[in-house]
C-alpha cells in the first residue's frame, strides 16, 4: 500500500497530480499540504490536507511520521516569470522548500517526485530535439533553481539512497487551476480568450517555438515515472518529456478550426520573451521512452479540442 503527500497540492500542477493519486491509490492515503487552503476545497475537504509551509521541516516531519508517508511529491515552487520578479524570494521557495522535502526524506526513507522543467536549459542549449544529456547554463533564476534541484536529488540518491525520481516539464495546458506566473502561461489563457471574447493578445512573439504538454500527460508522467522499474532507470531526475512543440501562430491556426473568427494580436513581455527565447524550442525524450515507457496521448489537435470543449461546456 502507498502512502503519499503531495507538497504544493493546489497549484495548477498539484491539483491535478492530487486528483490523480486519489483516483489510483484512494483518498485517505494522499495527504495533501498547501500554503493555502481557500481554494479547491473538493481538494481540501476530501482527503487529508495540511496547511502549511513548504520550508517548515517539522511540520512536514511530523505529517510524514504520523501517515506513515513513503512517496513525497513536492510540487510547491514559484515559475519562471513571478520568479524574474523577486530572485531572491523564487530561490528561498524553490530551493529551502526541495531540501525541506528530502531531508524528511532521507530520515523516513522516503521517495522524493520533483519537477524540472524546459527552464533548466540555456541560450547555449541545442534549441532543436535538446538532448538528455547537454549543456545547461540559464540565464533565469527559475532555470538556475530547477538545475540546481535536478543536482540536488542527483546528490541525495548517490549519498543517502533516496529514490530520487522526475522530469523535465513542458509549459503544462489544464482547465482545471489556472496556472500562475509562467513563461508558457499564454497557451492556457488563449482557450479562454477565443472562447469568451473570440480574440486574445499574446505576450510572446508569433513565431515562439516552445515544448507544451496538456494536463492528462503530465499526471500519467508524474505517476509512471514513480512507478517505473528502478532497475530500468540509468537516469533519475530529469527526464525530457516531450508532447509537441508549436508556436501561438499555429495555436492560434487549430482554435480557428473550431472558432473561426478568432483573432490574435501581439503585446510582447519583453522579460517574458527572454525567457522564451533561451529555452528549447522542442525536446528529444528518447531516454524516457527507453527507460519507463514514456508516451504521450495528446497532441496540439485533440489538446485543442479537448480544451475548447471543456471551456464552453462550463461556460454554457
Ligand atoms: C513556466 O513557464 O515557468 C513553467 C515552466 C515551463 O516550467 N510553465
Amino acid at each position: 500500500m502507498k502512502n503519499i503527500l503531495v507538497v504544493g497540492s493546489l497549484g495548477q500542477l498539484g491539483s491535478e497530480i492530487a486528483i490523480g493519486l486519489r483516483r489510483k491509490y484512494g483518498s485517505d492515503n494522499v495527504v495533501l499540504t498547501d500554503i493555502r487552503d481557500d481554494v479547491n476545497l473538493d481538494l481540501v475537504q476530501g482527503g487529508p490536507f495540511y496547511k502549511m509551509d513548504s520550508r517548515d521541516g517539522e511540520k512536514l516531519l511530523e505529517v510524514v511520521k504520523k501517515h506513515k508517508i513513503d512517496t513525497i511529491y513536492h510540487l510547491a515552487a514559484i515559475l519562471s516569470a513571478t520568479a524574474e520578479r523577486n530572485p531572491q524570494r523564487a530561490w528561498d521557495i524553490n530551493m529551502n522548500g526541495l531540501i525541506t522535502s528530502l531531508e524528511v526524506a532521507r530520515q523516513e526513507k522516503c521517495a522524493v517526485f520533483t519537477p524540472s522543467s524546459i527552464g533548466a536549459f540555456g541560450p547555449s542549449t541545442p534549441k532543436q530535439y535538446t538532448p538528455q544529456d547537454t549543456i545547461q547554463r540559464p540565464t533565469s533564476i527559475y532555470g538556475v533553481s530547477k538545475v540546481a534541484g535536478e543536482l540536488l536529488c542527483d546528490y541525495y540518491y548517490h549519498k543517502y539512497d533516496v529514490d530520487t525520481r522526475g522530469v523535465r516539464f513542458p509549459g503544462v495546458i489544464s482547465n482545471m487551476t489556472p496556472p500562475g506566473g509562467g513563461t508558457t502561461d499564454y497557451a492556457v489563457d488563449i482557450y479562454y480568450a477565443a472562447v469568451e471574447k473570440h480574440h486574445y493578445e499574446c505576450f510572446l512573439r508569433s513565431d515562439t517555438y516552445l515544448d507544451m504538454i496538456y494536463m492528462p500527460d503530465a499526471v500519467k508522467a508524474a505517476i509512471q515515472v514513480m512507478e517505473a522499474n528502478p532497475d530500468k532507470l540509468r537516469h533519475r531526475n530529469a527526464f525530457n518529456i516531450a508532447s509537441m512543440s508549436f508556436c501561438p501562430e499555429e495555436q492560434a491556426a487549430y482554435i480557428r478550426n473550431l472558432i473561426p473568427d478568432f483573432t490574435i494580436g501581439y503585446d510582447i513581455d519583453p522579460v517574458k520573451q527572454a525567457i522564451a527565447d533561451s529555452w528549447p524550442d522542442c525536446l528529444e525524450d528518447y531516454a524516457a521512452r527507453v527507460e519507463w515507457g514514456w508516451e504521450p496521448d495528446y497532441d496540439l489537435e485533440s489538446m485543442t479540442e479537448d480544451m475548447i470543449r471543456t471551456i464552453q461546456a462550463r461556460r454554457g
